[in-house]
C-alpha cells in the first residue's frame, strides 16, 4: 500500500517544493496514489487557469469523498476515535465517536436523505449548531452525492433565505436550538422565517438537541429521530466524478452579494488531506482540536475533511472561549489530552485580556503544536501564545489561506520549516505565490511588497462562483490574467517568508470574518432612517478590525442625540436581522454628506483615515466636491 507523503525536514520539504513545480502531474499523481479511488484519472492537471477557462484536477476519476474519510480506515481504525465531542456546558457529557461509529452514522443520515427523497447533485442547505449530527450530516450529503451548503448559524434568517435562493436548495437540515455561551438560540425558528421566502426547499429535516418544542410545518418539516428509526447503517456511497461539486461555501467580496464558492470532489480531498499532515506534522495518536465553526471554510477543511481523511481524532466543541469563563480552552485541551491546537487571532486575543490565572492554572502539557488561522496575528498575540500555551516548546503555524483556495497555501511546517512571529512563511508545495504591482508587473526578489497572487493552478482552486461563473472570471482571474488573485496585499522577507498586511479590496476582516463593506452598506440602507451610507474597517483590538458606520439620515442630521442614540439602535437591529449578529456595527456616525469626487465616488480612502484617527494626514482631497464634509465628519468622530 502506497503511504501519505510526508515532508520530515527541510531537505524534504525544498525536494517536495521543486518537484511540485518543476513536475506537478508526477507530483500530485503521487500524493493521489494511496486514496481510495473507484476508478483512476486520466489527467492530472488539465483545464485552463485563466479568466475564460476552469482548472480540473484528476479528470475522470470516480471516488466517494465518505470512503476515503471512513470507509477506508475501518480496517486498521475502526476502533480510534474519530470525533470527539465537547459541549457547551461543561457540566454535560462530552460525546465520543469511532470511526467504525461514525461511519454508522453516517450511513444511516445518508439513507434518510435518500428515503426522504435527496439526489446526487441536489442543493442541501445546513443551519446547525456545533454538534456529532452536523459533521454527520455534511458526511452523510457527501456520501449521497448531494452538494452540501453550510450556513453558520449566526446569520439571519434573511441571510439563509440569499443563499438558499441562491443555490436552489430542495432541502434544508437544522436543529430546534443552540447553544451559545449563557445562551440558547431557537434555530428551527430562524429556519422558519427564511424559508418563508424560500420556494425551492421541499423538506426540512429537524435534529433534536435542546429538546425544545417546536412548530413543524405540516407536509414540509420532518424530525430526524424519527425518520432515523429503524433505518440501515449501512450505505452504499455515490460514485461521484473527480470534478463534481462537493460543496458550496458562501463568502463575502467587494459587492454586496455574497458569492457561493465552489469546490470540487477530488482536487479538494487531495489538497486537504496533504496540508492537513504536513502543516501539523501529525502523528496517529494526536488529538486535533480546530476551534473553527463549521459554517466557516476552516471548519470544513481542518475540522471535517482534513482529519477525517487523514485518520486522525478531531475534537468538535460546541461553545465560545469564554464560557463559563476565559479558561475553558484550556480546560478543554487537558480534559481530552489535545495535542495540536488550531484557532484564530481574535480568540488569543479576546483571551489574553483575561487575568493569566486563566491559562496558568492548566497544565496544557498534552500541546505539541499550535495553529493560527484568519487573519494577519500581531506579534504581541503570536509571543503570548507562544508562551502562556504553547510554553515555549510548541511550534507555531500561522496558516494564510481562503475559502477558495480550498486549504492551507502558505505556512510553516510545523517544527520543519521557519516560523516567524506575524508571518505565514513559506509556500507549500503545489503553491506558486508571486507579489505583483497594482499595474500587474511581477516584483522579483525578497524584502519587497506587492499584491499577492498565484501563479498556477493547484488542486484546490476554486472551480467557480455558484450559478454566476464570469463572477469567478471577474474576480479572481481577470483582475491579472494568469494568476490567481487573493486581494490580500502581503510582504516577503529578506528570507522569502511572506507576511500578510491585510485585504487590498473593500473587504473588512472582522474577527476573522470577512464582510464585504457593499454588503454591510446594503444592509444599512435597508433602515427607513437612512438615505446612504459608508462602511470601512477601523483597527479593533479584540475582533482586528471593527465595522465603521457613516450614515445619512432622511432629513438631515438635526435630530436630537436622544433621536440619535435610537437611530443608532434601529440601524445595527437592522443589520442585525439582514446579516446577523457578526456583522453588528461598532461604530456608527451620523453625518451630512459623504466625501465624494466630482465623478460621485466615495473617497474611502479619507473615511478610513478618519475611522482610524489619523486625521492629520489625509492625503490629496483636491478631487473632492465638497471638502467642508470632510470638516464635519472629523469633528464627529465616533
Ligand atoms: C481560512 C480563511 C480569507 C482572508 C484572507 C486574508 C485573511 C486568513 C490569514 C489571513 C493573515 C493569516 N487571512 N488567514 N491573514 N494571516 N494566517 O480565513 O478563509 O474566511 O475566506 O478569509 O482572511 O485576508 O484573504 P476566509
Amino acid at each position: 500500500m502506497p503511504q501519505h507523503p510526508r515532508i520530515r525536514s527541510v531537505e524534504e520539504y525544498q525536494q517536495a517544493y521543486q518537484r511540485s513545480v518543476q513536475d506537478p502531474d508526477a507530483f500530485w499523481a503521487e500524493v493521489a496514489e494511496p486514496f481510495t479511488w473507484r476508478r483512476k484519472w486520466t489527467s492530472v492537471r488539465g483545464g485552463a487557469f485563466s479568466p475564460e477557462g476552469r482548472s480540473t484536477w484528476f479528470d475522470g476519476a470516480r471516488l466517494n469523498i465518505t470512503e476515503n474519510c471512513l470507509d477506508r480506515h475501518l480496517a486498521q481504525r475502526g476502533n480510534k476515535l474519530a470525533l470527539i465531542w465537547e459541549p457547551n456546558d461543561p457540566k454535560q457529557r462530552h460525546l465520543r465517536l469511532t470511526y467504525r461509529e461514525l461511519h454508522q452514522e453516517v450511513c444511516r443520515f445518508a439513507n434518510v436523505l435518500h428515503n426522504l427523497g435527496v439526489e446526487k447533485g441536489d442543493r442541501v442547505c445546513l443551519y446547525m449548531p456545533m454538534i456529532p449530527q452536523l459533521a454527520i450530516a455534511v458526511l452523510a450529503c457527501a456520501r449521497v452525492g448531494a452538494i452540501h451548503s453550510v450556513v453558520f448559524a449566526g446569520f439571519s434568517s434573511t441571510a439563509i433565505a440569499d443563499r438558499v435562493n441562491d443555490a436552489e436548495a430542495v432541502f434544508v437540515i437544522t436543529a430546534d436550538g443552540l447553544n451559545r455561551g449563557p445562551k440558547q438560540i431557537p434555530v428551527k425558528r430562524v429556519v422558519d422565517e427564511a424559508l418563508a421566502h424560500c420556494p425551492s426547499v421541499r423538506k426540512v429535516l429537524v435534529v433534536e438537541h435542546l429538546g425544545w418544542p417546536v412548530y413543524m410545518h405540516e407536509g414540509r418539516d420532518v424530525w430526524y429521530h424519527e425518520e432515523a428509526e429503524g433505518v440501515a447503517k449501512t450505505c452504499p456511497a455515490e460514485e461521484m466524478e473527480a470534478e463534481d461539486p462537493l460543496f458550496i461555501l458562501y463568502t463575502s467580496g467587494s459587492t454586496g452579494k455574497p458569492k457561493g464558492v465552489v469546490h470540487s470532489t477530488a482536487g479538494y480531498m487531495v489538497w486537504a488531506d496533504y496540508t492537513f499532515r504536513n502543516v501539523f506534522q501529525v502523528e496517529e495518536n494526536d488529538v486535533y482540536w480546530c476551534t473553527a465553526d463549521v459554517g466557516w471554510v476552516t471548519g470544513h477543511s481542518y475540522l471535517l475533511y482534513g482529519p477525517l481523511l487523514a485518520g486522525s481524532t478531531s475534537l468538535m466543541f460546541e461553545g465560545v472561549p469564554t464560557y463559563p469563563d476565559a479558561g475553558r480552552f484550556w480546560e478543554v485541551i487537558d480534559k481530552h489530552s489535545v495535542s495540536i491546537f488550531y484557532t484564530a487571532p481574535t480568540a488569543i486575543r479576546s483571551l489574553m485580556a483575561a487575568p493569566l490565572d486563566n491559562v496558568l492554572s492548566y497544565s496544557l502539557d498534552s500541546l505539541r503544536v499550535l495553529g493560527s488561522v484568519g487573519e494577519p496575528i500581531n506579534e504581541e498575540a503570536w509571543h503570548w501564545y507562544h508562551t502562556h500555551v504553547g510554553k515555549e516548546r510548541c511550534p507555531i503555524v500561522d496558516t494564510w489561506w481562503q475559502t477558495e483556495t480550498g486549504g492551507i497555501m502558505l505556512s510553516a511546517l510545523a517544527g520543519i520549516t521557519p516560523s516567524k512571529p506575524a508571518h505565514a512563511g513559506l509556500p507549500l508545495p503545489g503553491v506558486e505565490p508571486v507579489l505583483l504591482t497594482q499595474e500587474g508587473q511581477e516584483i522579483e526578489g525578497n524584502d519587497q511588497e506587492g499584491y499577492l497572487a498565484i501563479k498556477a493552478s493547484w488542486p484546490a482552486v476554486i472551480r467557480t462562483t455558484w450559478g454566476d461563473h464570469e463572477r469567478a472570471e471577474q474576480t479572481y482571474f481577470k483582475p491579472y490574467p494568469g494568476y490567481y488573485f487573493t486581494g490580500d496585499g502581503a510582504r516577503r522577507d529578506p528570507d522569502g517568508l511572506y507576511r500578510i498586511i491585510g485585504r487590498v479590496d473593500d473587504v473588512i476582516n472582522v474577527s476573522g470574518h470577512r464582510f464585504g463593506t457593499a454588503e454591510i452598506e446594503n444592509a444599512i440602507n435597508q433602515n427607513p432612517h437612512v438615505v446612504e451610507s459608508a462602511v470601512v474597517g477601523f483597527p479593533h483590538d479584540v475582533k482586528g478590525q471593527g465595522i465603521y458606520a457613516y450614515v445619512i439620515l432622511q432629513g438631515g442630521v438635526t435630530a436630537k442625540d436622544t433621536d440619535k442614540a435610537h437611530i443608532e439602535a434601529s440601524v445595527i437591529e437592522t443589520v442585525v436581522a439582514e446579516i446577523g449578529k457578526i456583522a453588528r456595527p461598532d461604530k456608527i456616525q451620523i453625518v451630512s454628506g459623504l466625501p465624494k469626487t466630482r465623478s460621485g465616488k466615495i473617497m474611502r480612502r479619507i473615511l478610513r483615515k478618519v475611522a482610524e484617527g489619523e486625521t492629520s494626514n489625509l492625503g490629496d482631497t483636491t478631487t473632492l466636491l465638497d471638502p467642508a464634509v470632510v470638516d464635519e465628519i472629523i469633528g464627529g468622530r465616533k
